[in-house]
């Protein structure tokens, strides 16, 4: 007898989907757009302390603009980082200045030191509790020390020690300060440097509109740009549901999960600005595909079947079909039909044949599958780590990181393509583990309810006895980890471009935003409604 998920059919039509539009397209917008940029450029140069700069820069991130003034924030940056940077013994400036100038030099990837925290420390080495009551300086500290690496000790106990005082600020301040109450609460739940960008931007132009210090020119531009993306958006998906409608496969295949906004919902986490168009539409097919697949080896198929499908998939020889069984024939045939198409496009243009690598992440991803569904067959438990050595490759982030690689770079290398295989570079491996966590705290209880190879959580029980709470809290401590190892080597991977190594963090934080009240990928519950609501269907007012 064949499993069942019972995914439910679609909430969001086919009719639906191509039906959204937005007033935001067109010159008269656009030249409105230029016009406020060229303001904003003013105010980056006019401001002359650094605290202001990097206000000005921090509002600019989190309003999801910071991508129009890359090269003004780069000199500002620099010129900030090349004149403090060894004197911050002698600055007098609050712990909030300071957080802040730590943060956002880390992120981009200038060398400051934790030390920079020494002058808020004790003779013992504690964080001087007097600062407990500076509630800003507490925000910016906290979320300056999620940019920490591993050993730095000073960062995870500013962690604490901000953690602490925050939440004691949300038991008895609660109410007296809304705006600085929204903003702790939101951190408290996730840090933003774990947060899905585009969604971050949504929710903090809504709270922006509310902060007392508002400045019109700013709030009016991220309004706009945000409506501007969001009609791109449309389109991209409109005509990745066109795909998907042709394809038949939701249709067709009644057991799968049937998703395609969903799947959308992945490549505009990892990479929304509006020029990724291209990445977005293949990337939503690649998603969608291997979701089906997912479903078949995990739900559907006969271990017999599966041997098949990953043998098909491995020779990459469309006769094979013959050998398939009728429902997996046009799921390989689509796949087979997307990833040619990739393959052609990038041969037109860049002359260089990358099928023997698209084929090897596919073949390890269906192989990693395999060893799953035997597993669960032979009702094995693997070891936490036998698990995870399998299942960073199960999760398909490298196989996704591939395309999105191959589908953003103009100057593909050999090398370059070599990082999806095997020895994956660090950033690859955690952007992996990542999303296989995140995945497995969000989806596992349902997948041992229906069947399903024991999950990181079941493995870690199994092995060491401890109960599921805390299981699930030893997985939030591999997540903090991982982060920690991704900051580290976020700016030395260089034989991937730059554009890449942020698809690899923003995958990490997609998968803390679908995963994080449960499996906002199939359940179609209302947090995932609404959150496609805002990001695409509804503009801001
Ligand atoms: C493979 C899946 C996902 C993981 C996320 C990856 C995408 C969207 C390609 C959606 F389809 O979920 P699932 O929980 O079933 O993965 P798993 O590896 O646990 O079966
Ligand atoms: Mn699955
Ligand atoms: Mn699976
Ligand atoms: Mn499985
Ligand atoms: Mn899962």
């Amino acid at each position: 007898a064949r499993r069942s998920a019972d995914y439910q059919p679609p909430v969001w039509s086919f009719e639906f989907i191509q039906s959204l539009k937005t007033e935001f397209v067109g010159e008269a917008y656009s030249r409105r757009r230029d016009k406020l940029k060229e303001d904003v450029r003013v105010m980056l140069q006019k401001e002359v302390n650094d605290e202001d700069q990097l206000e000005l820069i921090h509002n600019l991130q989190r309003l999801g603009l910071s991508y129009h003034f890359e090269d003004e924030v780069q000199k500002t940056l620099d010129s900030i980082y090349n004149k403090n940077h060894g004197n911050y013994g002698h600055k007098k400036d609050s712990l909030y200045a300071i957080a802040l100038e730590f943060r956002i030099l880390r992120q981009h990837g200038y060398n400051v030191t934790q030390e920079i925290f020494n002058g808020f420390r004790d003779e013992s080495g504690n964080f001087k509790a007097c600062l407990g009551e500076d509630y800003k300086g507490m925000l910016y500290l906290y979320e300056a020390s999620f940019h920490s690496m591993e050993g730095e000790s000073i960062l995870d106990a500013a962690k604490a020690f901000a953690t602490k005082h925050l939440k004691e600020y949300i038991k008895v301040n609660q109410g007296k300060d809304i705006h600085l109450s929204t903003l702790v609460s939101h951190a408290l739940e996730l840090p933003l440097h774990w947060r899905m960008l585009r969604m971050e931007a949504r929710w903090f132009i809504e709270v922006y509109k509310q902060s007392p210090l508002v400045n019109p020119i700013l709030l009016d531009l991220a309004k706009l740009d945000f409506n501007l993306v969001q009609a791109t958006h449309q389109e991209d998906l409109k005509h990745a549901s066109r795909w998907w409608k042709r394809t038949g496969l939701g249709e067709k295949l009644r057991f799968i999960r049937d998703r395609l906004v969903e799947n959308f919902l992945w490549p505009l986490g990892v990479l929304h600005e509006p020029q990724y168009g291209c990445y977005r539409k293949m990337g939503t097919q690649i998603f969608a595909l291997i979701t089906t697949i997912d479903d078949i080896y995990d739900v559907y198929g006969t271990l017999d079947e599966l041997e098949l499908f990953t043998e098909a998939v491995e020779s990459w020889d469309i006769n094979r079909i013959e050998t398939l069984p009728d429902y997996m024939k046009l799921c390989f045939i689509e796949l087979h039909n997307s990833i040619n198409q990739v393959t052609a496009d990038i041969l037109r243009e860049q002359g260089l044949n990358i099928l023997p690598y698209s084929k090897k992440v596919l073949t390890d991803l269906c192989k990693a599958y395999l060893l799953e569904a035997k597993w669960y067959h032979t009702g094995y438990t693997p070891t936490l780590q036998e698990y995870l050595d399998n299942a960073m490759v199960s999760v398909a982030s490298t196989a996704t990181l591939h395309y999105a690689y191959v589908l953003i770079s103009n100057q593909i290398t050999r090398e370059g393509l070599e990082c999806f295989e095997q020895e994956y570079p660090n950033v690859i491996r955690c952007s992996a583990m990542l999303l296989r966590l995140a995945d497995d705290l969000g989806t596992s209880t349902d997948e041992m309810k229906r069947g399903d190879v024991p999950k990181s959580i079941q493995c870690y029980m199994n092995e060491t006895g401890a109960c599921k709470e805390d299981a699930r809290e030893y997985i939030w401590h591999l997540i903090d980890i991982t982060w920690k190892k991704m900051n580290k080597d976020q700016h030395k991977t260089s034989s991937l471009p730059l554009t890449l190594i942020r698809a690899a963090m923003n995958t990490g934080r997609m998968a803390q935003f679908m995963y994080m009240y449960g499996d906002g990928h199939s359940s179609q519950d209302h947090v995932t409604r609404n959150r496609i609501l805002s990001l695409l269907v509804n503009p801001i007012s």
